[in-house]
């Protein structure tokens, strides 16, 4: 579930690129929430949270975007630097997300709707959580 996947780019010189995904069909769940993080400062780290049973998708529609993955095992850190690019990631995993230019725009499709009692804010209770086998084996990073 969690990485990186580059979708269809279709592109003409005159009037440029169209990108597109579909639930399901690229994405493996159906979306029930879309959102988005703009006007934020430069350097500023969002996230920091995990989720105890949701799937997302990431996509940097414009900008450039770092999101740091960690299972509580393993960090791994992707760059989301182009339109078509598309982080997804499932329930289990911890996140920092860093805006790396002006301007900057991150957008997510969720797997289910807003649900505050879904997140877990603080690392030591999240490394509980792993270490507890509550996601068993399904936060591989
Ligand atoms: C995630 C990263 C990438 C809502 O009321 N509804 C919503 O759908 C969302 C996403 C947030 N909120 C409220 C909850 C907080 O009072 O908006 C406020 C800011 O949310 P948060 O601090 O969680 O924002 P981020 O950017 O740290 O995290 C968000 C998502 O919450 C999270 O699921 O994976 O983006």
């Amino acid at each position: 579930m969690n990485k990186l996947i580059k979708i269809k780019k279709i592109y003409t010189p005159e009037t440029g690129s169209l990108s597109f995904f579909e639930a399901k069909k690229d994405i493996p769940f159906e979306i029930k929430r879309i959102y988005y993080t703009y006007d934020v400062p430069v350097d500023i780290k969002r996230g920091m949270h995990a989720h105890k049973d949701l799937d997302q998708v990431l996509w940097c529609p414009y900008g450039i975007i770092e999101v740091v993955l960690d299972n509580g095992e393993n960090k791994k850190t992707y760059l989301l630097d182009s339109p078509n690019k598309l982080l997804l990631i499932g329930s289990g995993i911890w996140r920092e997300v860093y805006w790396k230019k002006k301007g900057s725009v991150l957008c997510v499709a969720a797997s289910d709707y807003y649900n505050e009692d879904d997140y877990i804010r603080n690392y030591d209770t999240f490394l509980n959580y792993v270490k507890e086998g509550y996601w068993k084996d399904e936060n591989k990073l």
